[in-house]
C-alpha cells in the first residue's frame, strides 16, 4: 500500500490525494451523493469534513496531554461568540489551503464558491461577540489550554433585509442545513433548576445547612466545536450549552397523564436557548434573558467541577486549574453559581468556598453606557433563583461590612458600591457583582481602562487599586487579512520575505523599510483596486448600487447606534451634495459613501438613521448632475462575511463616536490592517491606534473626552451651533424639506430636532471639525505617492492589536497561565 493510501485511511493525510479521496468518500458516505449530482451545499459539507477530520486528531491529543499534565486551563464565559464561517479559516490555519484549492481544481470544482457556500454561525451581536471569537482563535495559536463556554442559540442575530429604505428583521435560521463544525455530547449534560424556595436542612454532621427545591429542571446538553491555531498542535474547544426537558420532569406530567403537559414544558425548555437577544435595545428586563444567563453559567460551573474531580481531585485546588474570565456581566451570575455548588452541593465552609470563588474569576467591562449596564429586579431574582438571592445578600453583608470599617462613616459610599440598588425598585448590580467576585477586572482600551477606574468603578477602584488592568482588544489577523485579504497578504509575504507576520504581527513592521518602494507603491494600489473591484461587482449584484473602484471608499461599518453617530457621516454627505450641486466641487474627491451595520429591531433611532442613509442614496445615485463625484451604498446584513468583503477594499475607515462612548472599537483594527486610513476622534482604540501608525498618518478630529465632559457639564446647547454654522443648519434644514422623503417633512424629525434639541452624542459640536477633516482626507487622496506610504505604513505598525498580543497580555498579567505546546502525535 502506498503512504498516501494510508492516509486515505486514517482520515489524517495532508497531501493533495489524501484530501482529494476523503473528499469523495466524506460526499459518497456522508452527504450520499456521488460527484455528479451533487448540490453546492453536498460539497460545502464534504468540504468541511474532510477539513474537521483533520481537527479531530489534533484535537483529540491535545485534550489528551491538557488531562494528563493537568494543565491550568482558562475558561472564557461569553454570552455571545460571532464566530463567522469556519471553512476557510481551519484551511488556513491547518496550512492546507493552497493544497485543498488544487485538490479542488483537479476535481473539477469552484474552491470559492464552496467556500462562499457557509453559512456563519452569527451567535453574536458584534464587538463583544467577535473579540470572543478571535480571542478563541488566538488562545489556540498562543497555545494556551482554554475552554470557551456559551450558548448554543438556535437562533442567532437576525438577517437584515433592507425594504423600502428600512430594515426588515429576518430569523437566522442557521443551522436549518446541519451544523457540520460540532460535536454533540449527550452525555455531557447538566441539571438546571429554575423557582421554587431554599429549605433549611441539618446535613449528616448534625448542621444546620440550606439547599434549594427549584420548581423545575432542564437539561443543558453540550455542542463541541475545535477551534484550532494557526501552525500549531494546539485544539481548545468551544462548548456550547443547548437546553433541553429534563426527563424526570416529564415522567412526571406522564404519570399523571397530562401527556399535553409534558409536551408543552419540553417546548418551554427548549425556548432557553432559542433566539440571542439582540443588544441595544431600550429595554431587556425580559425574564427569558435572566434565564438564558443563568442557564448557561450553571451548565458551565458544574462542567468545570466534574473535570476537576476527574483530574485533579480536591476542590480546594479548582482556583489553580482553572481561571474564568466573564466577557462582561452577562456571566456574572457564575460568581454566586459557584458559591452555591460548593457550599450546597459539596459541603465546603463560606470562607473556604468564598476563597476559592474569588480567586477564580476576572471581569472584563465592556462599555460604560449607564443604559447598557446590567441589573435585574429583586423581585425577579426572588422568583427565579431564590437561593442566588440569598447568596447576593450574604456576599453583600460581608463587602460592605468591608467597606464601612475602611471608609468609617461613609455610608454614600456603602449606598453607591451595593450589590443592590435601593430607592426605587431594587435591582441587583450585576457589575458590582462582578468586581466583587473577581481578582482582576480590566477594560477594553487605555482610555476606556482609565475612565473605568476614573468614573464607573471610582470607589472599587479605590478600595482595590491592585485589582484594575487595561488590556487593549485585538483582531486575529489569520481572519481579517489571511483569509479576507489574500492578495494584501501574498503582496506582503513577497515583500517581507516570509511569512512569519501572520503569527508574529509585529514583523509587519519590516514593512517600514519599502515605504518608499515605488514598484511596491503600485502594487499596492494593484491589490487595494482588485479589492474595490470585487466589493463593486458585490455592491452591483446585491443592491443594484454601481460604484466606481477609482473612487474613494468611504466606509463605516458597524453596529448603528447614535454614540457611533452614523448621522455625522450623513450630514457630510450631504454637505457634499449641496457643494457639488453649487458648482463647489474643486476640493473634492470622487467618493463612494458605503454602509453597513444592523439595528437593535427595538431601537427606533437607529432604524431611522438606516432609512435617512437609504433615503440620501436614493436621491443622490439618481441625480446625474453629481454621479461622477459620489455614491452613496448601504450593504444589506453586515456580518462576518460581508465584512470580510469590505475590510480590504476600503480606504478611509470611519471611526467616530463621540469621545468616551466607544470602550474600544475593533472594526478600527481590521480596516487598517488592510491599509484604510482611520478619520476619527480619540476614543476607545482609535488612541492606540493613532499612537501606532503615527499622527500623520491619521485623520483626527473632534472633542476629547475630557472636552466634552466639560462641555455637558456646563450646558451644552446644539441649537447654539445650529442657529450659527450655515452649512450645518441648511444640511439639517434640507432633510426637514422633504427631499430625501418624496415630500415627507415629518419622517426624520425624530432625529433632527433630537440633534436640534438635545444631541446627546455632540454631533453638532464636532460637525464643522469632522468637515475640515474630510477635506484634509480629500487633499491627501489626491496624492497618490503620499497616501500609498500612509497606508502602508498603517499596515506596518498595526502589529499590537493582534489579538494574540491581547492574549498574551492576559495570560501574563491576569491569568498566570503559561502556554503549553502539543506535540503532534
Ligand atoms: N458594543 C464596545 O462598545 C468594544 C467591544 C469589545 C462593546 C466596543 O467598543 O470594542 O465591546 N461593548 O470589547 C459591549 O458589548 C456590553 O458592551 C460592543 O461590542
Amino acid at each position: 500500500m502506498s503512504s498516501s493510501s494510508t492516509h486515505e485511511r486514517t482520515r489524517t493525510g495532508m497531501s493533495k490525494t489524501a484530501l482529494k479521496q476523503d473528499f469523495l468518500d466524506n460526499l459518497f458516505y456522508i452527504q450520499g451523493r456521488f460527484r455528479e449530482v451533487a448540490t453546492p451545499h453536498d460539497l460545502y459539507m464534504a468540504a468541511a469534513f474532510t477539513t474537521r477530520d483533520r481537527l479531530l486528531k489534533r484535537w483529540v491529543n491535545s485534550a489528551q496531554v491538557f488531562k494528563t499534565s493537568h494543565a491550568r486551563t482558562v475558561c472564557y464565559l461569553s454570552a455571545e461568540y460571532l464566530l463567522g464561517p469556519h471553512l476557510a479559516c481551519n484551511l488556513v490555519n491547518l496550512g492546507i489551503t493552497d493544497t485543498a484549492r488544487q485538490a479542488g481544481a483537479e476535481l473539477g470544482l469552484n474552491f470559492d464558491a464552496i467556500v462562499e457556500e457557509e453559512e456563519e454561525p452569527g451567535l453574536g451581536n458584534g464587538g463583544l461577540g467577535r473579540l470572543a471569537a478571535c480571542f478563541m482563535e488566538s488562545l489556540s495559536t498562543c497555545q494556551v489550554p482554554a475552554i470557551g463556554y456559551g450558548i448554543r442559540y438556535e437562533f442567532g442575530i437576525f438577517d437584515q433585509a433592507i425594504e423600502d429604505g428600512w430594515q426588515v428583521e429576518k430569523t437566522d435560521n442557521w443551522l436549518r442545513n446541519g451544523n457540520p463544525w460540532e460535536i454533540p455530547r449527550p452525555k455531557i449534560c447538566f441539571p438546571v433548576g429554575y423557582g421554587g424556595h431554599t429549605e433549611s436542612y441539618r446535613d449528616e454532621h448534625g448542621q444546620m445547612r440550606l439547599r434549594w427545591q427549584p420548581a423545575f429542571m432542564i437539561n443543558g446538553m453540550a455542542y463541541d466545536t475545535p477551534i484550532l491555531g494557526y501552525g500549531t498542535e494546539n485544539v481548545n474547544l468551544l462548548r456550547l450549552w443547548k437546553a433541553e426537558a429534563s426527563e424526570s420532569f416529564n415522567f412526571q406530567a406522564f404519570n399523571t397523564g397530562d401527556y399535553y403537559g409534558a409536551v408543552y414544558s419540553k417546548i418551554e425548555a427548549e425556548t432557553i436557548s432559542k433566539v440571542l437577544y439582540p443588544n441595544d435595545e431600550p429595554e431587556i428586563g425580559k425574564e427569558l434573558r435572566l434565564k438564558q444567563q443563568y442557564f448557561f453559567v450553571s451548565c458551565s460551573m458544574q462542567d468545570m467541577i466534574r473535570l476537576h474531580l476527574n483530574t485533579v481531585g480536591p476542590l480546594e485546588s479548582f482556583a489553580e486549574k482553572f481561571v474564568v474570565q466573564l466577557n462582561d456581566t452577562h456571566p456574572a451570575l457564575a460568581v454566586v453559581e459557584l458559591m452555591r455548588l460548593l457550599l450546597d452541593d459539596h459541603g465546603l465552609n463560606w470562607e473556604q468556598a468564598w476563597d476559592i470563588t474569588r480567586h477564580t474569576f476576572c471581569y472584563t467591562n465592556h462599555t460604560l453606557l449607564p443604559e447598557a449596564l446590567e441589573t435585574w429586579s429583586v423581585a425577579l431574582f426572588e422568583r427565579l433563583l431564590p437561593r442566588h438571592l440569598d447568596l447576593i445578600y450574604e456576599i453583600n453583608r460581608r463587602f460592605l461590612d468591608e467597606v464601612r470599617m475602611r471608609f468609617l462613616g461613609d455610608e454614600a459610599r456603602v449606598w453607591r458600591m451595593s450589590l443592590i440598588a435601593e430607592g426605587g425598585e431594587r435591582r441587583v448590580r450585576m457589575a458590582n457583582l462582578a468586581v466583587v467576585g473577581s481578582q482582576a477586572v480590566n477594560g477594553v482600551a487605555e482610555l476606556h481602562s482609565a475612565l473605568v477606574k476614573a468614573t464607573l468603578f471610582k470607589d472599587f477602584a479605590e478600595l482595590w487599586p491592585e485589582r484594575f488592568h487595561n488590556v487593549t482588544n485585538g483582531v486575529t489577523p489569520r481572519r481579517f487579512m489571511v483569509v479576507a485579504n489574500p492578495r494584501l497578504s501574498r503582496l506582503i509575504t513577497q515583500t517581507c520575505g516570509h511569512d512569519a507576520w501572520i503569527r508574529d504581527l509585529e514583523r509587519l513592521r519590516e514593512l517600514e523599510t519599502h515605504q518608499d518602494d515605488a514598484g511596491l507603491h503600485a502594487d499596492w494600489r494593484a491589490v487595494k483596486l482588485a479589492a474595490k473591484q470585487d466589493l463593486a461587482t458585490w455592491m452591483q449584484q446585491a443592491t443594484g448600487i454601481h460604484l466606481d473602484p477609482a473612487s474613494l471608499f468611504d466606509v463605516q461599518a458597524k453596529r448603528f447606534h447614535e454614540y457611533k453617530r452614523q448621522h455625522l457621516n450623513i450630514l457630510h454627505i450631504i454637505r457634499c451634495y449641496q457643494r457639488i450641486k453649487q458648482g463647489e466641487s474643486q476640493n473634492l474627491v470622487p467618493r463612494a459613501f458605503i454602509f453597513g451595520g444592523k439595528a437593535a429591531p427595538g431601537y427606533f433611532m437607529a432604524k431611522l438613521m438606516i432609512k435617512l442613509i437609504n433615503a440620501v442614496a436614493e436621491v443622490v445615485n439618481n441625480d446625474p448632475q453629481v454621479n461622477g463625484w459620489m455614491r452613496v451604498a448601504f450593504l444589506p446584513n453586515f456580518n462576518v462575511k460581508n465584512g470580510q468583503r469590505l475590510y480590504p477594499a476600503a480606504d478611509l475607515s470611519e471611526q467616530i463616536s463621540l469621545a468616551g462612548k466607544e470602550a474600544s472599537g475593533t472594526g478600527n483594527m481590521k480596516f487598517s490592517m488592510n491599509g484604510a486610513l482611520t478619520i476619527g476622534t480619540l476614543d476607545g482604540a482609535n488612541v492606540e491606534i493613532r499612537e501606532a501608525v503615527g499622527a500623520e498618518n491619521f485623520f483626527l478630529f473632534g472633542l476629547t473626552a475630557e472636552a466634552a465632559l466639560q462641555q455637558q457639564l456646563t450646558g451644552y446647547r446644539p441649537w447654539e451651533y445650529y442657529q450659527s454654522d450655515i452649512e450645518l443648519k441648511s444640511d439639517i434644514d434640507l432633510i426637514n424639506s422633504g427631499l430625501f422623503s418624496h415630500g415627507d417633512t415629518q419622517l426624520f424629525r425624530p432625529l433632527t430636532d433630537n440633534l436640534v434639541n438635545h444631541d446627546p452624542f455632540m454631533v453638532l459640536a464636532d460637525y464643522r471639525a469632522y468637515l475640515e477633516c474630510q477635506q484634509t482626507v480629500s487633499a491627501a487622496y489626491q496624492d497618490p505617492e503620499r497616501w500609498t506610504r500612509m497606508s502602508l505604513l498603517n499596515v506596518a505598525r498595526i502589529g499590537r492589536f493582534s489579538s494574540d498580543r491581547a492574549i498574551r497580555e492576559y495570560a501574563e498579567h491576569i491569568w498566570k497561565v503559561t502556554p503549553n505546546p502539543i506535540e503532534a502525535a
